[in-house]
């Protein structure tokens, strides 16, 4: 038996191999010429991938199929997958062996409204749209509840013991605020310290998206939100993915980094342009005073700049962020984020991944703030006074004793960043340019997860992309001194028979023992699970 994703040890000596002999510089090549791209080593239809034992695929059940979000729990060694209606408790090892099934629909009166508020009958339902784990025994869960979100908790047990046959799922809550409405809008979440954050929209009609802050448990805190209506703020944001990351070793400190694509209102194109940002609050931020009330008063955003340089200057764009992935380096405190982008360009069609040092992004977020004296000026720099504590500090007793919440920021303060919330520096990937690229390929890259290898040279990251026609192209990129990233495309996978778009992709975050990361790609209608299962297989 042969397990393709696990292989990488005795994969990886060919691919260095290929390193030497091919390198691959089109990096080199200006915009307008075609981009050689450089092609898969091995290519495996879907049947290879299964034959190969590198893919385990589960389908649902007739129930249902239309399936919504994962959750990996090593520790149980199950895979959790939110669909319509219900949620599967599926078994790493073979995802279709005795599948397990909780039942959650909407209220049938609320199927019913949904209905006649001339909603699409088939988005009348509970997509489970959040899985989160809760604490040793619970995961958190929201779905849509026919167009009025609601969460819950399911009873898992303690990880050591077996599953019970009847798993429970506890005091339905409102989830508004928490969970979209509708099954299809980009939406992620983060569940930290008891609190869940979440970048979704809060209303039936869609119209208010906003980042939130909702408290799980401790009902007398407030949720915190983003600016109602503040186009400086966010602008018809899609958000794409978020995590808790220590900027410094004082625990005050503690931010959490949101990644989106919005409407740029910071452009100079007479035609509406998308931009990606990165975004930052505070995990103490807890609103202001007198302004800003239950509002972030730590809210700072910049733009993420993925751009292939060509001649004269000139640069194109992959201005669409799609997904991200946070590849933790030895320093946890200075991770490296990946993201995917796509082009909007009408000339051709393109997608790029780009990888950021936290370093860079908080250099920016360090730097000058971005200004607009009035609607018909062009954003300056801006180069007046600053106010104290600098806007977007986390108030932290280390650093002044006499701010210790955000509460006991001043109105200078509160307003500066009111109004302020935008860096003038954009943020540049490292070398300044992607370390994957692929043009008019027919197909875009949706979505991204880095596993790391060991090589006798150092360590090196193996990116998996998924595709929108359902494949995944494992590739990797050495970096080299010179400026130049080599790119071999190793391997390129069919994983789901019909060519749909991969909407997701999970890798067991086990950092130990790369042979046995569990990766699990989502489809609408698929599920495919690959690795930890193959032991047979010692090297
Ligand atoms: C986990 O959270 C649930 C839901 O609030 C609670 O009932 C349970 O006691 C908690 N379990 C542990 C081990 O803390
Ligand atoms: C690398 C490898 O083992 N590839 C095999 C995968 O399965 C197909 C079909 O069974 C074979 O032809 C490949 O050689």
């Amino acid at each position: 038996m042969e397990c393709k994703f696990r292989d990488c040890r005795s994969k990886f000596a060919s691919a260095q191999f290929t390193v030497c002999c091919c390198v691959i510089f089109f990096f080199l090549l200006p915009v307008n010429e075609a981009w050689k791209q450089s092609k898969p080593r091995l290519k495996f239809s879907y049947k290879d991938t299964l034959m190969n034992g590198s893919g385990n695929p589960f389908q649902g059940s007739a129930e249902s199929s239309s399936f919504q979000s994962l959750l990996i729990d090593e520790e149980r060694g199950k895979l959790l997958v939110g669909a319509k209606d219900l949620i599967y408790i599926l078994n790493l090892e073979n995802l279709n062996k005795e599948p397990k099934k909780i039942y959650w629909p909407a209220a049938k009166e609320r199927v019913e409204l949904c209905k006649q508020t001339g909603k699409k009958e088939t988005e009348c339902a509970n997509f489970i749209r959040l899985l989160h784990n809760f604490n040793r025994t619970h995961v958190y869960a929201c779905g849509t509840g026919a167009f009025q979100p609601i969460c819950g908790y399911i009873d898992l047990g303690p990880p050591t013991e077996e599953l019970s046959s009847k798993i429970d799922l506890k005091t339905p809550e409102p989830g508004t605020l928490k969970c979209p409405y509708d099954p299809i809008q980009p939406f992620t979440s983060a569940l930290i310290d008891e609190y869940l954050y979440a970048g979704t929209s809060s209303d039936f009609l869609g119209r208010d998206t906003a980042l939130f802050r909702s408290p799980i448990h401790h009902l007398e805190n407030q949720y915190i939100r983003t600016e109602h209506n503040n186009p400086l703020w966010l602008s018809d944001p899609k958000f794409i993915g978020m995590y808790p990351i220590s900027d410094t070793s004082d625990e005050d400190d503690d931010k959490i980094y949101i990644f989106l694509r919005e409407t740029a209102l910071d452009t100079t194109s007479p035609e509406k342009a998308i931009y990606s940002r990165v975004a930052r609050v505070c995990k103490k931020d807890i609103g202001g005073q007198r302004s800003l009330i239950n509002k972030w008063t730590t809210f700072l955003k910049a733009r993420l700049i993925c751009s292939v340089p060509g001649p004269e200057g000139y640069q194109t764009y992959f201005d669409e962020l799609q997904d991200v992935f946070l590849f933790n380096t030895n320093d946890d405190k200075v991770p490296v984020v990946y993201g995917v982008f796509t082009s909007s360009s009408s000339v051709f069609s393109g997608s790029a991944v780009c990888a950021y040092s936290l370093a860079d992004i908080r250099a920016v977020f360090n730097g000058p703030f971005t200004h607009k004296d009035s609607p018909d000026r062009h954003w300056v720099e801006y180069q007046g006074k600053i106010p104290y504590p600098r806007p977007g500090t986390c108030p932290s007793k280390a650093f002044d004793s006499t701010i210790e919440t955000t509460k006991d920021f001043s109105d200078d303060v509160i307003s500066f960043i009111k109004n302020h919330p935008m860096m003038y520096k954009a943020v540049y990937p490292i070398n300044k340019r992607p370390v994957f690229i692929q043009v008019n390929g027919g197909y875009r890259i949706t979505q991204i997860v880095v596993d790391r290898v060991n090589a006798k040279d150092g360590q090196y990251a193996v990116l998996f992309l998924g595709t929108d026609v359902g494949t995944v192209i494992k590739a990797l990129s050495v970096p080299k001194d010179n400026l130049n990233a080599e790119e071999v495309v190793l391997e390129e996978l069919q994983v789901f028979e019909e060519p749909t778009p991969i909407l997701t992709m999970e890798i067991s975050s086990k950092q130990t023992d790369q042979t046995s990361r569990y990766k699990v790609w989502r489809s609408n209608n698929s599920v495919l699970g690959s690795g930890g299962q193959c032991k047979e297989r010692a090297n």
